[in-house]
């Protein structure tokens, strides 16, 4: 750790106020360029430590940064990790307002929810799989709190990895019944296909982004628990959203979500 106790708190105190507040900020790199990873984690923790503070309930969890379309689009190339709380989840088909967001932009993603405990080091696809109660499309709101989306790995962290809204639905599957590598995706914006993909794009099997996840937590003796749900990724990159859109994702033999902008 580069950074002190006082620094960590002012830095999740600043990152929280521009969430709460749809206002942007220039990274926190440019003025901390030294710090590492552990304290862009402490920061992420000290964000969820605020909210549980003020009531809120920490819903799940979520992988980023898990495709090549979504590292190339953002220049990065490690998966990052954050927490969903739950003013975050938008009913399916619900709305979600631009107002309290800065510049959303939506990703289609596998949501998993886990039927026991998962834990690193030495976590594996299979190890995942056997620990999946079932599989439904999501569909996440990122809005990163820098400007312009313009950040490096440890901002972006401490960010929350731009963890804004999101939501699931459709036919929730066991992951038996579908070949999560060949599964198919449709993105729509008001009707018009806007992204397409399959979940190979994510670390070649979005189970490997939930391992990976599980490997993050066993490092500092965490683990996943059971009925824990968790976004593995965006499979495309990001399409950006204005007030009055209308976005369907639609996930082969899974159904579809969606919600809409106001
Ligand atoms: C970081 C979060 C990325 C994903 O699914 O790749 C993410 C960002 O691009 O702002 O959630
Ligand atoms: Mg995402």
């Amino acid at each position: 750790m580069k950074l002190d106790a006082t620094t960590i708190a002012a830095l999740a105190e600043h990152l929280e106020s521009c969430e709460l507040q749809a206002r942007d900020t220039t990274k926190i790199t440019d003025a901390y360029p030294d710090m590492d990873w552990d304290d862009a984690y402490a920061i992420q923790f000290e964000i969820q430590r605020r909210k549980i503070a003020r009531g809120h309930r920490i819903i799940g969890l979520k992988a980023g940064l898990t495709s090549h379309a979504k590292m190339k689009q953002m220049g990065v190339t490690t998966p990052v990790f954050g927490f969903l709380a739950d003013n975050y989840a938008v009913p399916d088909g619900g709305e979600c307002r631009i107002s309290e967001l800065i510049h959303p932009k939506i990703e289609p993603e596998i949501t998993f929810v886990t039927k026991a405990a998962l834990k690193g080091p030495g976590c594996h696809i299979g190890a995942v799989l056997a620990a999946t109660d079932f599989v439904l499309p999501g569909i996440e709101v990122i809005d990163s709190r820098y400007r312009d989306f313009k950040f490096d790995l440890k901002s972006v962290v401490a960010d929350n990895t731009s963890a804004a809204r999101f939501v699931v639905g459709g036919r929730p599957r066991a992951v038996s019944e579908v070949d999560l590598r060949t599964v198919g995706i449709v993105l729509e914006k008001n009707g018009e296909p806007v992204a397409f993909g399959a979940g190979a794009a994510v670390l070649g099997h979005p189970a490997a982004a939930i391992a990976m996840l599980a490997n993050h937590l066993g490092a500092r003796g965490e683990e996943i628990p059971a009925g824990t749900l968790i976004l593995s990724g965006g499979i495309t990159e990001a399409v950006s959203v204005k007030a009055g859109d209308a976005v369907t994702l639609r996930v082969q033999g899974m159904g579809s979500t969606g919600l809409r902008f106001v």
